[in-house]
């Protein structure tokens, strides 16, 4: 195995400079978070304004010279913040697509503009959240090799969003505001879903995998869901092609009074038009029945509407206002998971009863989790790097009381493989926004 681990050291190498968007940098800003590029032609102006040959000589008070500051750039790994990279929080926008049929009127109608403008913190954090995503991702997409070990993997993905939407007036006296959203998924082969290594896990990533690779980012509780599927042999390009055009066909129906029932029926079809030939078999693609899209509320990964990826009759409407995770997963196997194997996702729920626990492991472990997690998901590597040990009997005890859910990995019958494409987007007042987005996918 040629493992080559991510290294915590900054590299001199510079990435892509990050001010994307030319003039972005030019708007006066009041937030003291500008880049600072010194200003020469102040000189140049106070000597014009110098009194006339004659005149009584006045001392020139001249500030000290500033050099020039290039912008600022990502580091590789990226380790630089997203708030530094972007003064005066302009944020690069998703994919924006203008609503069609009755909802044409919606992008330019004064009244959702103003319910638009009226969000505009909402639109920030969410836009910071999908650029870490996409910087994250990045690394991902062109460091991870088989020979890898899935700890670090997950590592060097969890340490850069970390750092890019760490510190920074992002942390409210204890509560950090800002990381996470829910554990790093890297599910392998006939495992689509919720598998993130827990402590001890020595798995390397093989040359015929094909990884889940699903990350979760949130600034102030706005969380980012979207996920890629990583392949080494190139056999398995008919499924993942099959799987992204699913992906982005839902993508591409959703929108403000459409039924979910009919975005499946639509994924279902261009899933299903593709086949994959794994060692001399050909296999159809298969949409995985039991698992669909969601809503994404406030601090909640799950919120109440699913978005089915076959046909369905499932008549509820997307409204103005919800947030979406189109997520669409195909298969060579049954086209249905079930739950198997350790757990290694867990989350508060947010009705969780307030029992009287008997147990003081579990007493002491729902503070911990409370202060660091409150509902958002998190993995038991997530406690490790706090400090916590021995606290399975009492996580244990959460679940069953009701308080924590866990959700364990999600397989396919064993042999089979797997793929998964995933974009969170937003249904804005005014237009449907593709906030994770990249060049990627
Ligand atoms: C649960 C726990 C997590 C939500 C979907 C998903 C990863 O399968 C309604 C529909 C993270 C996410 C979730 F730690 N799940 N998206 N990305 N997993 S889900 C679900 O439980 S609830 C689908
Ligand atoms: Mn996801
Ligand atoms: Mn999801």
């Amino acid at each position: 195995m040629a493992a080559q681990a991510p290294t915590d050291e900054l590299s001199k190498l510079k990435v892509a400079d990050a001010n994307g968007k030319p003039g972005a940098s030019t708007e006066t800003g009041t937030n003291g978070n500008l880049n600072h590029d010194s200003d020469d032609s102040e000189d140049e102006a106070e000597d014009a304004a110098a009194p006339a040959a004659g005149a009584a000589k006045k001392k020139k008070k001249r500030k000290p010279k500033k050099k020039k500051k290039a912008p600022t750039q990502q580091t590789d790994p990226p380790r630089v913040q997203i708030a530094q990279l972007f003064p005066n929080k302009n944020y690069p926008a998703g994919e924006e697509v203008e609503y069609v049929n009755e909802n044409r009127y919606r992008t330019t109608n004064e009244e959702k503009r103003h319910l638009d403008n009226i969000n505009s913190e909402f639109l920030t954090d969410y836009r910071h959240a999908a650029e870490a995503h996409r910087q994250a991702r990045q690394w991902a997409q062109k460091n991870i090799k088989p020979g890898w070990t899935l700890t670090d993997i997950a590592n060097g993905i969890e340490d850069s969003v970390r750092a890019l939407v760490g510190h920074s007036g992002l942390e409210e006296g204890d509560a950090i505001i800002a990381g996470m959203g829910f554990p790093t998924g890297l599910s392998i082969n006939h495992c689509a879903a919720h598998y993130t290594p827990n402590a001890g896990n020595k798995m390397v990533l093989q040359e015929d995998d094909v990884m889940k690779v699903d990350i979760g980012v949130h600034v102030n509780g706005r969380i980012v869901d979207s996920a890629f599927t990583l392949a080494f042999n190139p056999r398995y390009d008919p499924l993942l092609e099959a799987v992204k055009a699913a992906t982005n066909a839902g993508v591409k129906e959703a929108g403000i009074d459409v039924r979910v029932g009919d975005i499946g029926g639509i994924i279902q079809e261009v899933m299903e038009s593709y086949e994959v030939e794994i060692n001399g078999q050909t296999f159809p693609v298969k949409s995985i029945r039991n698992l669909n899209g969601h809503t994404i509320n406030h601090y909640s990964i799950h919120g109440s509407k699913s978005v089915p990826i076959v046909k369905s009759n499932d008549q509820t409407k997307m409204e103005e206002g919800d947030v979406f995770a189109i997520e669409t997963f195909g298969s060579t196997g049954n086209g249905y998971v079930h739950e198997e194997g350790e757990v290694s996702h867990y989350a508060k729920r947010s009705d969780a009863p307030k029992a009287d626990l008997r147990l003081s492991s579990a007493k002491s472990l729902l503070n911990v989790i409370n202060k660091n997690f409150g509902t958002l998901p998190f993995c038991r590597r997530y406690l490790d790097r706090l400090g916590q040990d021995k606290y399975l009997l009492g996580l244990n005890n959460l679940v069953s009381n009701g308080i924590v859910e866990s959700y364990p990995p999600l397989v396919d019958k064993k042999g089979s493989y797997t793929a998964q494409f995933e974009h969170t987007i937003l249904l804005r007042p005014t237009v449907k926004e593709v906030i994770s987005r990249g060049e990627d996918f």
